[in-house]
């Protein structure tokens, strides 16, 4: 039978979960709810694509836009944190928001009612992708707003280590759109029906296996790592010749979000580390809206998330919109990576053929 009838749906899920806690206020599951209905919407704008005049540059007549961040804006990044905000906003369950397309936090409008939880999101990661039609997807991260947060929103209340998440989750717009989804116990994934407009439970389990022969990063970075990354990449390159005696696949999309969702299927370990190409940027990646909620979703995966160094998870943010060298994916190769940054100097050499001065990457 090419259709199941005896599908969960995500609210079918929500409510089923919540029957768990019966203390609950149901709040979080209609704000999970909204937050679905947000990426229901990015996903219909992202497939009409030019068919509704969504491609290219946000404000072209006027040369373009650029964010605060320094990033060309796209339309559909423009309108999907517009998306994001609408359908969030009203219903009484935030105190306030925060996300890549925005300076500041934002406080809920006057007026409405506030609520207990923030929400802090990249409304469309990848978006360098969306002209030629490669995937890409939303990211969010749900934490609880601080006891004696009010209005109006202080930047301080979202600076949470990944630990404090309430819930992560991403959207992925691809062949199918897919939402995948952790409220602490396990990851979930469910597929959008575009007929009936739900998302239904598809992955109820989503684990990431613990060893991986695929690895993934932007290697025209290269002459700017740090030489751990170096060795670590040199090695998988070296395949069934060198140190790992395997064999390396690599792959590069240049949208997280795609590649986190290859990585909770078969594995993997992604990498966009910290490197020295601009010397006043930590990393590329954001640590709230990219690192933290990613981090805990490949984490309740049964993978890991680090900086390369330490786990992701425990980092105490300094900045909204902190930028962070991220490691994720099967644990033992996190791992690996982990121990080659905090290996002593001095132990590195010899014993280690393709370390450093013998770089791959070296001429
Ligand atoms: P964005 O949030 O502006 O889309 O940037 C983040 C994206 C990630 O999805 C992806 O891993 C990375 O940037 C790609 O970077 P690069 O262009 O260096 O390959
Ligand atoms: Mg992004």
């Amino acid at each position: 039978m090419p259709f199941r009838t005896n599908r969960t749906t995500l609210t079918q899920y929500l409510i089923e979960e919540r029957r768990r806690y019966p203390s609950a206020s149901g709040d979080f599951n209609a704000l999970i709810l909204d937050v679905a209905m947000a990426c229901k919407q990015i996903a219909k704008a992202v497939a009409y694509g030019e068919l509704a005049g969504l491609h290219g540059e946000h404000n072209e007549d006027a040369g373009g836009s650029i964010n605060f961040q320094g990033e060309a804006q796209k339309k559909l990044d423009v309108l999907s944190n517009d998306i994001f905000i609408k359908t969030t906003e009203w219903g009484g369950h935030l105190l306030g928001m925060a996300s890549e397309e925005m300076d500041e936090a934002l406080d809920i409008p006057e007026g409405n009612p506030k609520g207990r939880y923030l929400i802090v999101f990249d409304p469309l990661d990848g978006s360098s992708n969306i002209d030629v039609n490669v995937s890409v997807g939303s990211i969010f991260s749900i934490l609880r707003a601080p006891d004696d947060a009010t209005a109006p929103i202080q930047e301080e209340v979202f600076l949470q280590p990944g630990s404090q998440q309430v819930a992560a989750g991403y959207a992925l717009y691809g062949p199918s759109t897919m939402l995948i989804l952790t409220v602490g116990n396990g990851v979930v994934g469910f597929t959008l029906d575009p007929a009936l407009g739900e998302f239904m439970l598809t992955h109820p389990s989503i684990t990431i296996p613990e060893d991986t022969q695929e690895f993934a990063i932007n290697t025209s970075n290269s002459r700017f790592w740090e030489a751990p990354v170096k060795r670590y990449v040199d090695e998988c390159l070296a395949g069934s010749t060198g140190p790992r005696g395997k064999d390396f696949n690599m792959r590069w999309i240049a949208s997280m979000v795609a590649e986190a969702h290859r990585i909770l299927m078969r594995g993997g370990v992604f990498m966009y580390p910290r490197d020295t190409k601009d010397p006043s940027k930590a990393g590329k990646l954001r640590l709230l809206y990219e690192a933290n909620p990613v981090g805990m979703i490949i984490e309740q995966a049964g993978g890991r998330a680090s900086t390369g160094s330490y786990p992701m998870l425990d980092v105490k943010p300094t900045e909204l919109h902190q930028r962070i060298g991220l490691v994720f994916g099967s644990k033992n190769e996190v791992e690996r990576i982990e121990r080659y940054h905090n290996e002593p100097i001095e132990e590195k050499g010899e014993d280690m053929p393709l370390f450093a001065e013998r770089s791959l990457f070296r001429d």
